[in-house]
């Protein structure tokens, strides 16, 4: 038994048996955090000199971790060490848990022991920014929150002059690091390949698909620039979570660089079929870049199987380092808690209050979606016009909010569905309208996220028909800003990765404008018992599956992926 010790934290090593992952530790912040370490014998060493500090180390400078062991970790506030070993001052749970509840208390409470956390993401939402509307910026500064690390990534910032390396500030346990791109980077990479090339692939629109050559240079590129800029900064015990499509070749580069930390990948638009994956010019390319990733984690089980059947198409080679290439099917999910907190609030905000008595009584159907033409939105402006024009009855009954904050403006897709929208609004208003009321009313701005939890709130319907998606957080907020006694009804895409978990929304073909508006003819009229019960289900599944056990779950598989194959013998420390 070895017991290290620090102020009120005592962690306590039982090597000879079963079960807890060494490799978890950071051995840098273990020497730091427990400078002394007291053998069985009762002999004191310091961490640096002890055992069990030689033995991470040996383990790590070979690239492999330390094998499985068993070990507690618990706090003995003011113990003698003596008693420490013993443990018999410890509160009964401590002896009997499994040791990863603790280590994730001390390393929550103390911000100890855990491998550092750097999440990547093409873009950097930094803490005085304004609150992201998408998906990814809500999801990673969830993660964040609860877990510092450090978040790297574009600043957003378009500039000529080159730098090489990132700028950094630090908050609340949070290092941002930013680089900015080059006008002709930002076009090549972000313009037009990610979001004029892979967005529209990856979401099954091949017709909207224009693909460059340069524009493919450019994003590998960048993405080389990228993992230069990343390298420079890491660790050896960094673990790395590189999200999204604008990133698919950063972990090939910083293998290229010899960075043999583990790499996890997630993608959070859907994977399309092999068919359609492999029409795109040089796909090859990027099925090889997947290969370096420890672990690829996708929203459902669908995009796993695609991503898998297009990636045994051609040999890609596995992450090196003895480990594995993983494909994890893990769908992300919001922080329920959080939000449903901030629902309520928001309904006592004057802007709720506000909408509220605008209604005049009216029902309010509800949609957020960023402009993009992978949420269908005309058809959803269409299938209101189907309504009632087929349900006549159902006309000055309700008034649909469509949010929709700007995107990716600069891309020319965008450009025309912005004015399509328009004049759609258009349209279905000036038909249907009447002197003191219109069926749709249209924002194209960002709502600050408090203000949206509060009118999602009182919706007696979320509408929310993508064609494809990923997953969509903004059905998962709907259902978590309900009232329980008085929830609304989701009407959802069933291509949208949520409807795997959100079953008991009404599911609808995004591309039949008729079946949406029944949809919501239905959902306008169900009664309470059915609400409460569609509710409950859909709830329950967003309490079983929040963003902490998204994250939790990804790093658990990552450690695991990144293990290498070889098993080594038990190691008896100290
Ligand atoms: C990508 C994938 C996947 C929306 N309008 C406003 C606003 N929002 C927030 C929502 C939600 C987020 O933005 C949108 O997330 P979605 O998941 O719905 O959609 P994408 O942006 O396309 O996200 C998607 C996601 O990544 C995560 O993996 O689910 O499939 O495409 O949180 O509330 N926020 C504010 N004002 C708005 O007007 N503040």
């Amino acid at each position: 038994m070895t017991v290290a010790h620090r102020d009120g934290l005592a962690l306590h090593f039982d090597c000879h048996g079963t079960t807890e992952t060494l490799t978890l530790l950071n051995r840098h912040r273990f020497q730091a955090s427990f400078p002394q370490v007291v053998a069985a014998n009762g002999n004191a060493h310091d961490a640096a000199d002890s055992p069990i500090w030689r033995r991470m180390n040996e383990f790590s400078h070979h690239g492999r971790t330390l094998p499985r062991s068993r070990f507690r970790v618990y706090r003995a506030i003011d113990l003698p060490v003596g008693e420490m070993q013993t443990g018999k001052h410890l509160p009964a749970r401590s002896r009997e848990s499994p040791a990863d509840e603790y280590l994730e208390q001390a390393f929550i409470e103390k911000g100890l022991l855990l491998s550092r956390l750097i999440m990547v993401s093409n873009r950097v939402t930094l803490p005085a920014g304004v609150a992201a509307a998408g998906g990814l910026a809500v999801a990673i500064s969830d993660v964040l929150r609860e877990r510092s690390g450090v978040w790297f990534g574009w600043s957003g910032k378009i500039s000529n002059r080159r730098s090489a390396s990132p700028s950094v500030t630090t908050e609340a346990g949070v290092t941002y690091a930013t680089v900015d791109l080059s006008e002709a980077d930002h076009l090549a990479y972000y313009s037009s390949y990610a979001n004029g090339t892979l967005w529209p692939l990856l979401h099954y629109r091949l017709g909207l698909i224009a693909f460059d050559h340069l524009a493919f240079d450019g994003y590998l590129k960048v993405n080389r620039n990228m993992a230069a800029r990343l390298a420079a900064l890491l660790q050896p015990d960094d673990v790395i979570w590189i999200h999204d499509y604008h990133l698919i070749p950063l972990g090939a580069a910083l293998r290229d660089l010899g960075v043999s930390n583990p790499i996890g990948f997630f993608l959070h638009t859907p994977f399309p079929v092999a068919e359609v994956f492999c029409s795109l010019p040089r796909h090859e390319i990027l099925l090889q870049a997947f290969g370096a990733y420890d672990l690829i984690g996708v929203q459902t089980p669908t995009d796993a199987r695609s991503l898998a059947s297009s990636m045994e198409r051609v040999a890609v080679t596995p992450p090196g380092f003895g480990r594995r290439n993983r494909i994890l099917p893990l769908p992300i999910g919001i922080d329920t808690a959080n939000f449903a907190e901030l629902a309520r609030q928001g309904v006592r905000s004057a802007d709720t209050s506000r909408l509220k008595s605008s209604l005049a009584g009216r029902d309010l159907i509800i949609g957020a979606d960023r402009l993009d033409y992978s949420k269908a939105l005309p058809n959803r402006f269409a299938a209101i016009a189907v309504l009632l024009t087929d349900w006549p009855e159902t006309r000055s009954s309700f008034t649909y909010l469509q949010i929709t904050p700007p995107s990716r403006s600069e891309v020319p897709e965008y450009q025309r569905l912005r004015r399509e929208l328009e004049s759609a609004a258009g349209r279905v208003n000036g038909k249907f309208a009447e002197c003191d009321w219109t069926p749709i009313r249209y924002v194209n701005r960002t709502t600050p996220r408090s203000k949206l939890a509060g009118y999602l709130r009182i919706a007696r319907v979320g509408l929310i028909t993508p064609f494809r998606d990923g997953m969509n957080l903004v059905a998962k907020e709907f259902v978590a800003a309900q009232d329980p006694a008085d929830p609304g009804v989701l009407v959802l895409s069933k291509f949208a990765g949520a409807a795997y978990e959100m079953n008991s929304a009404l599911l609808v073909n995004p591309y039949d404008t008729h079946e949406i508006a029944l949809a919501v003819r239905n959902a306008l009229k169900m009664p309470l018992l059915e609400r409460r019960k569609r509710w409950e289900l859909m709830m329950d599944a967003l309490q079983r599956n929040t963003v902490a056990t998204w994250r939790d779950a990804f790093l658990r598989a990552l450690t695991e992926a990144a293990r290498p194959a070889i098993s080594q013998p038990e190691p008896r420390v100290a």
